[in-house]
């Protein structure tokens, strides 16, 4: 089953999305997302020049193999951008198989290990109280999982809040917008609002909250220790993650469940974090971590460690990933939650796909492969167009992390 063309595909149909379509002489396709946000063309160039004319020729069934061939026959190993290369490669073999054995992607990786995947959906207020509405908006959809971010009392812009009701874009178009962060406003306001929250919602909501890499580790010890008595589901990115000591000093501050890893790429940013029981959820996904191959060794590491998953599901990830994450989501033991972001009217046009939520849950559906496609005469109606997330500065100007 030789692989004979490999195309990158990029459009923008209200986001940049890049999906790699490879095409067996067998006459079947395989779709990967290699949506790097905000260097979109970066993982586009990389595909196209260095990547594709290795495919050509390939037998596609060989995944592992083409893995380790991208991966060790580089030189040079790992980084988000080679990374979602790789990542776009495997998931579209993934997609074929499925296609050649008429079996969705999650049969092929072992079965269902649950009947659905619990996700969490984005609650994002201008203030405390619009918060707690957006909460409630979310709980009457069904969700049982709900990510709180709030406007912070003298902060002017946060990142991460969305200003639409159902979803918010991380990045703009044009140059990067920059915000201006201050840590102690939002450390004085955020036990306030998970207060509030279980006084209004109850105690049955699973609440999530996102810090967005903006602490220091004593610093993240207060918001997770203050709502201890409100359960949090978990705190993600309290810190950055590159100094993984510092999860250490978190853990011995507070007991809230700690997730990390939207940024990680490979196994190796997370092997400290799962081994020493640092964390509680890796969010690494399809996309950006060497895609539905590694991402399962990343999540057989972590069953042994206690350590679930989560993975990212942010709009910047094109339901190709979102249609890989939930077979993957689905068929391994360890899952934890996953995220979601509904993509907006045109993405979805651009990318017709079988997975469906309900009442809280998502299901990848029963479609051979992966279930999703890409009408590429669409696609071309939507350009690429530039576009970055925001950078973030303290108020005397430093820069600091988002
Ligand atoms: O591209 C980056 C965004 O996807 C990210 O900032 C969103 O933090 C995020 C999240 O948890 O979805
Ligand atoms: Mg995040």
């Amino acid at each position: 089953m030789k692989i004979v063309d490999a195309r990158v595909i990029v459009c923008s149909p209200g986001r940049n999305f890049v999906t790699l379509k490879l095409t067996t002489e067998d006459g079947l396709h395989g779709l990967g997302d290699a949506t790097l946000n905000g260097r979109e063309l970066a993982v586009a160039a990389y595909l196209t020049e260095h990547v594709v004319p290795l495919l050509i020729g390939r037998d596609a069934r060989r995944i592992e193999d083409t893995w380790q061939y991208l991966y060790k026959g580089a030189y040079w190993r790992r980084g988000p951008v080679t990374m979602t290369a790789i990542a776009a490669v495997d998931t579209a073999l993934w997609d074929i198989l499925g296609k050649a054995a008429d079996l969705p992607v999650y049969r092929l990786l072992g079965g269902a290990s649950r009947e659905a995947v619990l996700v969490y959906g984005h609650a994002n207020g201008k203030d405390l109280e619009d918060t707690v509405r957006a909460v409630g908006t979310y709980a009457a959809m069904g969700y049982k999982a709900i990510r709180a971010q709030s406007g912070i009392p003298g902060i002017a812009s946060t990142y991460g809040v969305g200003k639409g009701s159902m979803s918010y874009e991380p990045a703009e178009r044009g140059l990067p917008p920059e915000s201006v962060w201050s840590t102690e406003p939002y450390l004085d306001f955020v036990p306030s609002l998970f207060t509030r929250l279980r006084q209004e919602h109850g105690p049955e909501l699973h609440l999530l909250h996102d810090v967005h890499h903006r602490l220091t580790p004593i610093e993240a010890g207060r918001p997770g220790r203050a709502p201890e008595p409100h359960r949090l589901f978990r705190m993600e990115d309290p810190v950055p993650a590159e100094l993984q000591e510092g999860f250490r000093l978190i853990r011995r501050h507070t007991t809230t469940p700690i997730a990390v890893g939207e940024v990680f790429n490979s196994i190796h940013d997370c092997q400290q974090l799962i081994q020493e029981q640092l964390i509680d959820y890796v969010r690494s996904t399809v996309v950006h971590a060497g895609g539905i191959t590694h991402l399962r060794k990343i999540a057989h590491l972590a069953e042994l460690f206690h350590v679930r998953t989560g993975c990212h599901g942010a709009t910047d990830l094109s339901p190709v990933c979102m249609a890989a994450a939930l077979h993957f989501d689905l068929s391994i033991h360890n899952f934890g939650i996953q995220e979601y972001m509904p993509h907006n009217d045109e993405t979805l046009r651009v990318f017709p796909h079988h997975y469906r939520f309900a009442d809280g849950y998502m299901h990848p559906g029963e479609a051979p492969g992966l279930g999703v496609e890409i009408d590429e005469g669409l696609a071309a109606r939507y350009p690429y167009q530039r576009a970055y997330l925001p950078v973030n500065r303290k108020e005397d100007g430093t820069m600091h992390s988002w």
